[in-house]
C-alpha cells in the first residue's frame, strides 16, 4: 500500500478536505502516474473534474506486458471481446511493455464514472481495472 501512494503523483491541485472534489484533478489538464503491480492498478481509483484532459503515465512494474484502456462501456466490450494484441498509442489507449513507461492522454467530458482496465487475456477478470470518478467543476 505504501507504494501506492508513493506513485499516486497528482498534479493540478490535490486536496484533503471533506468534499471529494478538492481532491479532484483538473479542469484544464493535469497529470498522473499509474503504476502496474502484480497486475493491479496503483492507484485503482481516480478523481477528476469534467472537461479535464489527464495524461496518464503509467508504469509497468511487472514482468508481463499490460495496457491501459480508458473509455466507456462500448470501448471496453470491443476490447474484451477483440484482439487486439498491441495498441498504438491512441487517446486513452496505449500498450505498456513489461518494466517500461508509457503515456496517453483522455478528455473526460462529462461527469460520472470512467472504468480504466487492462483487456490482455484474463487480466480484466483478475482485477485489472480501476475507475475515475468525473465529478462537476466546484
Ligand atoms: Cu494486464
Amino acid at each position: 500500500m505504501a507504494v501506492a501512494v508513493a506513485v499516486a503523483v497528482v498534479v493540478g491541485g490535490v486536496g484533503g478536505g471533506d468534499d471529494p472534489s478538492e481532491g479532484a484533478l483538473g479542469p484544464g489538464t493535469g497529470t498522473v502516474e499509474l503504476e502496474f503491480h502484480h497486475s493491479r492498478f496503483l492507484p485503482a481509483r481516480l478523481e477528476g473534474v469534467e472537461g479535464t484532459t489527464v495524461r496518464f503515465v503509467v508504469h509497468n512494474t511487472d514482468p508481463i506486458d499490460h495496457e491501459l484502456i480508458v473509455g466507456d462501456a462500448a470501448v471496453h466490450r470491443r476490447h474484451e471481446l477483440g484482439s487486439e494484441p498491441y495498441h498504438p498509442p491512441k487517446p486513452g489507449e496505449v500498450s505498456v511493455a513489461a518494466g517500461t513507461t508509457a503515456e496517453t492522454s483522455y478528455h473526460f467530458r462529462e461527469r460520472g464514472t470512467v472504468v480504466m482496465a487492462c483487456h490482455l487475456p484474463g487480466h480484466f477478470a483478475f482485477g485489472m481495472r480501476g475507475e475515475i470518478e468525473v465529478v462537476p467543476v466546484p
